[in-house]
């Protein structure tokens, strides 16, 4: 292949200019913002994936054009490496460096400087896999992204409209096709019949549980998990798809979906389960999932990321123990938003090994992967469980000697390809939740029992720059605006199992509070003056948060 041809990169870029007075950041996912300001961002972003691509040796770079959770305004993109993991995040800067590129000639001279520093081969092929979710914003933001692939010559794959991680699936079997660590077959028929084929392994002999109503926040969760259960088959799975339209404009995440859920802790509009039933709710790109259930007393119950975490971590040991593989160890990662009761319970009662970091699913997979299952889920709903190559080995090499051995070892190898390896996945933990239950005959009360989470609240403030907040200790101190910490914690020393921290969000303009307390009212309040708090004190603008009802 020739060198990168910098002309074509400039006159490419002419079509795609930055607006003025607009700094771009690099967030918790890559970037994020209104759809209508992030064209050039796109166009660089695509020269960044082919740029990558060189560097590894041509392997598949994978792009997402999604905002997740955000209101359909926004768009946004995430970078997806060869193996399916996040955009290695000394490349961040690199990211944020060609956003901020004022002109083309500066643009060119931060790409000949990630060539130089990087030691590029030019005449590398590059790769790159892209898809979209549904947003009306994305299809022409896929052109921005093709037109940045196209000026630096990469060859490319459209997978058109896809769930985030179905595209991290994709980009891992791309790159391990033909190689012993063959992920799978890079389609999206290859990603529904692997999950479908283990789902009916880790199930095999047990009666199927009652209907799952899930909200799809209607975006592009609603096709594919409809796929998905035809794949499955009703006769081990009912699955009834609510929240499925991704036709009617400001639908999307309106009023429903996993963040509106976990946030508001309430049903989401369109799903108006009966007492007893069993609900659950996906964010707009499929990769976020939480539960619920009505109980008898009308009182709405959220079974979020900690609850799948605590769920997944007690099955796993106690499969490992029945199938005799003892020597492989279970460690859960979790973020300072994990309920502290929840974090109690794996620590003091499972006797778990618990690692807190940062927020954002790259965080956290990469602190899973230093246990030998390492079982990492946030509490929005964002998570997985990742066997390390070690695990594997001993989990398919291992001999067994009872029949009961024998059963739980099938059941393991199952869930070894039912959860998705890449990225967390809320079509793959819904099928991983569902195994369990199914394999416990348990209700969602049943699960719920394990632990009772303390009340917590999470306010968004909304300030003039939430860039002015730095945090330090997996986000859970703040070191600036100085001197707010001390506040806090005066403000938290007066609440019995008192707990708040302050962080600025990295997908929305927000900042967000966090905080929980021994009763709802003790909670309600602690939160509500925090963040008028922050409010007062850096910068709020908008209304003042207001005391919940
Ligand atoms: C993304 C990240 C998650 C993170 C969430 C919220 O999720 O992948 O790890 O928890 O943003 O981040 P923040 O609090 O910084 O706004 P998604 O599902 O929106 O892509």
């Amino acid at each position: 292949m020739a060198s990168i041809n910098y002309d074509q990169i400039k006159e490419a870029a002419t079509h795609h200019p930055k607006p003025q007075d607009i700094k771009y950041t690099y967030g918790t996912a890559g970037f994020r913002m209104r759809a209508d300001l992030l064209d050039s961002v796109v166009f660089r972003v695509g020269i960044l994936a082919a740029l990558r691509s060189k560097k590894l040796d041509s392997k598949f770079l994978g792009v997402m054009v999604t905002a997740s959770h955000n209101p359909e305004r926004d768009n946004g993109i995430k970078l997806v490496d060869p193996y399916g993991d996040m955009l290695e995040q000394s490349w961040e800067e690199y990211a944020t460096q060609l956003a901020n590129s004022q002109t083309e000639d500066e643009l060119v001279e931060v790409i000949k400087r990630i060539v130089v520093e990087n030691n590029i081969d030019e005449t590398k092929e590059a790769n790159v896999v892209y898809a979209r979710d549904t947003r009306p914003s994305g299809p022409a933001l896929v052109m921005a992204l093709e037109d940045g692939l196209k000026s630096v010559g990469s060859e490319v794959i459209d997978f058109g409209i896809k769930t985030t991680p179905q595209l991290h699936y994709m980009t891992c079997c791309l790159n391990t096709k033909g190689t012993e660590k063959s992920y799978g077959d890079p389609s999206e028929l290859g990603y529904y019949k692997k999950l479908a084929e283990a789902f009916r392994k880790a199930v095999d002999g047990k009666p199927r549980i009652s209907a799952l109503y899930v909200d799809c926040a209607n975006g592009v969760g609603a096709p594919k998990l409809s796929e998905l259960a035809r794949h499955v088959g009703d006769d081990i799975l009912e699955v009834i798809v609510a929240n499925d339209d991704t036709r009617t404009q400001g639908k999307l995440n309106h009023l429903c979906g996993a963040d509106y859920v976990k946030t508001c802790q309430r049903l989401p509009l369109g799903m108006d389960i009966e007492k007893g039933k069993r609900g659950a709710s996906l964010d707009g790109d499929a990769d976020r999932i939480v539960f619920y259930f009505v109980d008898e007393d009308g009182t709405f119950k959220l079974l979020d990321g900690d609850k799948i975490a605590a769920l997944a971590a007690s099955f796993v040991i106690d499969l490992v123990k029945t199938a005799g593989v003892e020597g492989v160890k279970v460690g859960v990662v979790q973020t300072a938003y994990a309920n502290g009761s929840a974090t109690n319970y794996l620590k003091n009662v499972m006797k778990v090994p618990v690692s807190c970091v940062s927020t954002g699913v790259k965080h956290l997979h990469h602190e899973a992967t230093k246990y030998d299952i390492g079982v990492y889920f946030e509490a929005n709903g964002h998570g997985t469980v990742l066997f390390s190559p070690e695990a594997l080995k001993t989990i398919s090499s291992a001999k067994c000697e009872t029949a009961e051995q024998e059963d739980a070892l099938k059941r393991l190898r199952a869930l070894t390809d039912l959860i998705n390896q890449t990225v967390g996945d809320a079509l793959s933990d819904m099928l991983l939740v569902e195994a369990i239950l199914v394999n416990k005959q348990w209700t969602l009360k049943d699960w719920d029992q394990a632990y009772t989470d303390l009340p917590s609240r999470l306010v968004k403030v909304v300030v003039s720059d939430r860039h002015i907040f730095k945090g330090t200790n997996a986000e859970r101190t703040l070191i600036e605006p100085v001197g707010l910490q001390e506040k806090i914690d005066a403000l938290v020393g007066k609440y019995k199992d008192g707990r708040s921290f302050v962080r600025p969000s990295g997908t929305e303009d927000v900042v967000r509070v966090y905080a929980e307390a021994a009763t709802r009212e003790e909670c309600d309040e602690l939160a509500y003056k925090v963040s008028g708090l922050v409010y007062d004190e850096a910068g709020g603008t908008g209304g003042r948060p207001e005391e919940f009802l």
